[in-house]
């Protein structure tokens, strides 16, 4: 498949104004980026004090960095702070339905190699990540592990010069600790996603509040007193429940894990399996990193009515192809909200074809979590520029510094004070011998 660079053309002359290192839906789109950009700069004062601190000493300098991760506002305020520090940057989308196109207009416009437009298809989206190789990267950043993927299956030479990967979320990190297993990884990579700053505020709360906004922004229906269902009580799961009984749903949560599921029964959540909720659903919502949580079954056994999405970061949750094979017809009915009409008439609507429904339906998490996520992003790629090359070819944490750092200027910047430890207490967190 090829694709053309951008062309902008004078629409008068018709003279070419800019040959742009980039595919994106719409260049006249970068002044509203550009607002939306700024407005999470505003928001993310952990990653702009990190821009500020490293933009005269251009730690990054002679690093071409490929990124593939939702083009977002977020991301786009982590793109310029990669770059302020020196990098080259070449970017692609992390999903298929989450690029905003303003956002990555104004990065066009700013001069970023990217590729990214919302409502690809999956060959544009592998095409998008193979052009941002073409820089030959000498880090890459990942959300959900395809580009590094696609660098070991079909670009194993590039290997040799890259000092190493992050990645942002739970799947793409165990699928790359399965790698580093059995051997099979390149090179070393951070798991972002394992940092305590990322996944317990990250995961929960951003997860919380964007799935919530992406479903009433594809549905604008009541939550209150519906059945809402949601599978998986891992951190997504449990933000997500916590923040629809806190509009008034009556939360169910379906899990196979027995400690998960007795941690979501003694937060008071009614839990069942997925066959005993399918009936009772309003709203149902995936959150496991599993395949085929709502199959055939499911659906036939659900409610005239019913609204099912996703959150997890890959798309097979839902089993769709199903669900096609069940239904007489379908038809959007609302933006990112299509009805299936099901043999006998009953209707179900899927949101965001089952894909992500809070980058897909809504802007993804908000700027403030993203903060800590993306300033760990920036600090990982600080520490693989400089000590990339002395790493194993293995999954690291974060170390525990960076999270005690990111979480303290977190708190500096809401203007919240904590105490201190007095000397004498410290002395006593180590002494053994003091009894009652
Ligand atoms: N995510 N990014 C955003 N606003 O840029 N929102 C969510 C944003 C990330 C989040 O860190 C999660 O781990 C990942 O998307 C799932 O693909």
């Amino acid at each position: 498949m090829e694709i053309e660079p951008f062309v902008v053309i004078h629409p008068e002359t018709g003279e070419v104004m800019k040959v742009m290192n980039a595919k994106i839906a719409d260049p006249k789109l970068a002044e509203a980026g550009r607002l939306r950009i700024e407005w999470a700069e505003s928001r993310m004062p952990v990653l702009m004090a990190l821009k500020k601190k490293h933009q005269e000493s251009k730690p990054l300098r002679g690093m071409r960095i490929a990124g593939c991760l939702h083009v977002t506002k977020e991301t786009a305020v982590l793109v310029r702070a990669l770059r302020a520090a020196g990098a080259e940057v070449s970017w692609s989308g992390c999903n298929p339905l989450s690029t905003q196109d303003d956002v990555a207009a104004a990065l066009a416009d700013d001069g970023v190699s990217i590729y990214a437009w919302h409502g690809m298809n999956v060959d544009e989206f592998y095409w998008c990540i193979r052009k941002t190789l073409e820089m030959k990267p000498t880090l890459t950043l990942d959300d959900g592990a395809d580009l590094i993927f696609t660098v070991h299956k079909e670009a194993p030479q590039l290997a040799a010069d890259i000092l190493g990967g992050t990645e942002e979320t739970t799947t793409g990190v165990h699928r790359l600790r399965a790698m580093a297993a059995d051997g099979a990884l390149r090179y070393p990579v951070i798991a972002v996603n394992d940092a305590e700053t990322k996944w317990d505020f990250d995961n929960v709360y951003g997860t919380g509040q964007s799935s919530i906004d992406g479903i009433l922004r594809a549905t604008s229906v009541l939550l209150a007193g519906k059945h809402f269902v949601v599978a998986g009580y891992g951190h997504c799961g449990r933000g997500v429940a916590m923040r629809a009984r806190g509009m008034g749903a009556q939360v169910i949560v379906t899990e196979v894990k027995p400690t998960a599921a007795l941690k979501a029964t003694l937060e008071g959540f009614n839990v069942m399996t997925m066959d005993e909720a399918a009936h009772i659903g309003d709203i149902f919502i995936t959150a496991t990193g599993m395949k085929d949580v709502i199959v055939k079954r499911h659906f036939e056994s659900m409610k005239n009515g019913a609204i099912v999405c996703n959150t997890g970061h890959y798309d097979c949750e839902i089993n769709l192809e199903q669900l096609a094979a069940l239904s007489d017809r379908s038809r959007e009915v609302r933006p990112n909200n299509r009805e299936h009409v099901l043999a006998g008439g009953r209707s179900i609507y899927v949101l965001a074809d089952g894909r992500l429904v809070n980058l897909a339906a809504a802007e993804g998490h908000p700027s403030e979590v993203m903060d800590m996520s993306f300033a760990n992003q920036f600090m990982s790629m600080l520490r693989l520029a400089r000590e990339g090359r002395d790493l194993e070819k293995k999954v690291y944490d974060i170390p525990p510094a960076q999270d005690e750092e990111i979480a303290r200027v977190k708190l500096e910047t809401m203007a919240i004070a904590i105490d201190r430890l007095t000397p004498e207490q410290v002395k006593y967190a180590t002494d053994y011998s003091a009894g009652t």
